[in-house]
C-alpha cells in the first residue's frame, strides 16, 4: 500500500508540508485546484503549479481527489456535453504530469453532509457528528451558512456561493429519480473511462457520505448492490471505486472487508477512518482505532493485506485535538495518529503472514 495524506494547499490548509514530512511513510500529497469551479478545466498551468509546490517536499502527486462534476452532467441537461468535455480536457492535462488517480463523487448538489462540525467527544477532543433529527428539519440553505461560517477556509463541496443557487438546484431535482441518476452517471462514464483508460488514469468514485438520501436527493453509491452495479456500468480498470470505510461504515449493513474482498482489483485509492453509531441513525466521527468507533479498522486494513493491496491509501477525517486549528476533519495531529495505527496494523500484518505463510511481502 501507498500511504498518502490530504492537503488543501498554501493559503487554504493550516498545516504545512513540512509538517507532513514528519509523519512517518507519507510518499504522496492528495491535492485538487480548490479554486477552479466544478465544470471548468484544470489548466496546465494551475496544475504545473501544484506540482512544483507539492514535489518540492519529495511528495507525489498521483493522486487527485475533488475533481467535481457539473450539476448539469448530474442532472443529464443537454449543457452536460460541454461540461463532460471539459472533465476530458481535465483528465488529459492531469495525465500528462503523470496523475494516476481521480477520486470524484456524483452525490448531487451536496457533497458530505454533517450537522455539527465540532460536536464534543467524552475525552474533550471535537469531531464532526451528524443528527438525524436535524436534518429533519434543517433548511439545506441552513446547513450551507453555518458550514461555510464555522469554517475559515472553504469547505469543498460547501461553498457559500452555493446559496445563490441552492433553490434553483433542489428544483432541477426535484423529479430526478435515482435511475435518472444511475442513466447519467453511465453516460458521463461511458465518455471519460475510455479517455481516463488511455491515459494511465484510474477514476475512483467516492462513495455517497452518509450513504442514504439526504433532503430528498437521490444517492446512489451506498452499499455493495450499487457498487457492484457501478463497476458493471463500464468494465474497465480505469472505472474504479475510493474505498472510504467511514462513508460507507455508516450502515451497519455494509460489510466493508467483503467489499475489498469481491472488488480489490477496482479499489485503486482507500480512505480510512472509523465512525461511531447511535442507535437513532446518528453518528459521530472518531479516532482511527477500532474500539473507539463502530468499524472494524483493523479487519479492514487486514482483508486490504489479504487482498495484496498495492493502490494509495489515506487517513481520513480526524477529531480536533490538543488545541488545534484546522480545517474541520482535517488537522494534522488526529490524522497523524490515524497513520500511525494504520502502519502499525499493517506492519504486524505483514511480519506475522511472512512468518506463517512465507508471504511474498506487501509494501
Ligand atoms: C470528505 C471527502 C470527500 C471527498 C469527495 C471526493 O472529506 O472524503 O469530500 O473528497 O467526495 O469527490
Amino acid at each position: 500500500m501507498k500511504m498518502v495524506f490530504r492537503w488543501f494547499g498554501v493559503g487554504n490548509d493550516s498545516i504545512s508540508l513540512e509538517h507532513v514530512k514528519q509523519i512517518p511513510g507519507v510518499e504522496g500529497i492528495v491535492w485538487a485546484l480548490h479554486d477552479i469551479p466544478a465544470g471548468e478545466v484544470w489548466t496546465i498551468e494551475k496544475i504545473n503549479e501544484a506540482k512544483q509546490q507539492v514535489e518540492s517536499q519529495g511528495f507525489h502527486i498521483d493522486v487527485v481527489e475533488s475533481v467535481n462534476i457539473h450539476e448539469d452532467i448530474k442532472l443529464g441537461l443537454p449543457s452536460r456535453e460541454k461540461y463532460i468535455d471539459n472533465y476530458i480536457k481535465t483528465i488529459e492535462n492531469l495525465a500528462t504530469v503523470g496523475v494516476k488517480v481521480i477520486c470524484y463523487n456524483f452525490m448531487p448538489v451536496f457533497d458530505w453532509v454533517r450537522t455539527n462540525l465540532s460536536k464534543e467527544l467524552e475525552d474533550g477532543s471535537t469531531a464532526l457528528f451528524f443528527e438525524n433529527s436535524k436534518i429533519a428539519d434543517i433548511d439545506p440553505k441552513e446547513l450551507v451558512q453555518t458550514i461555510s461560517l464555522n469554517s475559515d477556509f472553504t469547505m469543498p463541496g460547501w461553498e457559500p456561493e452555493r446559496l445563490v443557487y441552492l433553490t434553483k438546484l433542489f428544483d432541477q431535482y426535484k423529479d430526478v429519480t435515482e435511475e435518472d441518476l444511475w442513466d447519467h452517471l453511465q453516460y458521463f462514464l461511458e465518455r471519460v473511462v475510455p479517455v481516463a483508460e488511455k491515459n494511465g488514469i484510474k477514476m475512483a468514485i467516492h462513495p455517497d457520505d452518509p450513504p442514504f438520501s439526504v433532503f430528498g436527493l437521490p444517492r446512489i453509491i451506498t452499499n455493495e448492490i450499487n457498487i457492484k452495479r457501478l463497476l458493471g456500468l463500464v468494465e474497465s480498470p480505469s472505472n474504479g471505486l475510493t474505498l472510504c470505510s467511514g462513508s460507507l461504515g455508516v450502515n451497519p449493513d455494509n460489510n466493508i472487508s467483503e467489499i475489498i474482498r469481491k472488488f480489490s482489483d477496482r479499489i485503486p485509492f482507500a480512505h480510512i477512518r472509523n465512525v461511531k453509531r447511535y442507535e437513532n441513525g446518528d453518528f459521530i466521527e472518531t479516532s482511527h482505532r477500532t474500539t473507539d468507533g463502530s468499524v472494524d479498522i483493523h479487519g479492514i486494513m487486514e482483508a486490504l493485506y489479504n487482498a495484496q493491496y498495492t493502490g494509495y491509501l489515506r487517513p481520513d477525517h480526524g477529531r480536533h485535538i490538543w488545541d488545534e486549528k484546522c480545517r474541520p476533519g482535517y488537522g494534522l495531529y488526529d490524522r497523524a495518529l490515524g497513520i500511525m495505527y494504520l502502519w502499525g496494523i499493517w506492519d504486524s500484518l505483514c511480519r506475522t503472514k511472512v512468518k506463517t505463510e512465507n508471504y511474498a511481502g506487501a509494501k
